[in-house]
């Protein structure tokens, strides 16, 4: 059987199980003016992982194993906002206001969009969701149950806000889930080092964490 060097223990390959989710990876995470920014972070510890999580998405394609996307976002009348969210962080400008990238995390805007660099093909499924976690309100369950997914590698931003939250959703509906260490960033780096922890404690509790290389070696 096919593993992934990973932490705490090896992860056991399934045959045509595997998928790849990548989380919110988006202009207004990742580039200045955005909603990460607006909250008074430095973007910059994001971008870096730019170049591993390209290379994490074109060995999975390259294996034909399926790519999903996620984008953190609203519809334009932010009916799918609710007003707690929208006024908490004290962001300046916040969810839908104006802003460099257009409004601030609203579907269609550009600040809303993938980055170039990561950006999904055509067939890939792209999910919007207007939660932290990707599978409230969103059809995700259903796409992963359509392409027989049961086991998932994980990447994106943050990783313990929006990336933990659908890793542990994924944990507690069955999936067996690896976080890809250096394809994921937080902008806080004492939350990401304790959310791999967290994530591999106690036998590998909500689940794996792998570097970008082993899993590409694993599912070379
Ligand atoms: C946040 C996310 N951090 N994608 N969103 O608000 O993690």
């Amino acid at each position: 059987m096919s593993v992934i060097t990973a932490a705490p223990f090896d992860f056991p390959l399934q045959s045509g199980a595997l998928g790849l989710i990548v989380i919110d990876m988006q202009r207004d995470f990742i580039e200045p003016g955005g909603f990460g920014a607006s909250l008074g972070n430095d973007v910059t510890p994001l971008q870096a992982i730019v170049p591993t999580t390209a290379r994490l998405i074109a060995g999975f394609r390259a294996a034909g194993l399926p790519v999903i996307h996620t984008r953190e976002c609203h519809r334009a009348d932010l009916s799918d906002c609710p007003p707690a969210k929208r006024g908490r962080g004290g962001a300046s400008p916040t969810i839908g206001d104006p802003g460099p990238m257009g409004r601030i995390l609203i579907a269609g805007e550009p600040g809303a969009e993938i980055i170039p660099e990561l950006a999904p093909l055509a067939g890939e499924a792209v999910i919007d969701k207007p939660g932290k976690g990707a599978f409230y309100a969103t059809p995700l369950g259903d796409i992963l149950a359509d392409l027989g997914l049961r086991q998932l590698v994980f990447a994106g931003v943050t990783t313990e806000v929006c990336v933990q939250s659908t890793l542990r959703e994924a944990n507690d509906r069955g999936f067996e889930c690896v976080l890809a260490e250096d394809a994921t960033e937080s902008y806080f780096p004492a939350f990401k080092q304790a959310t791999l922890e967290m994530i591999r404690a106690q036998g590998a509790i909500a689940g794996w964490t792998a570097t970008v290389d082993d899993i590409l070696t694993g599912i070379g």
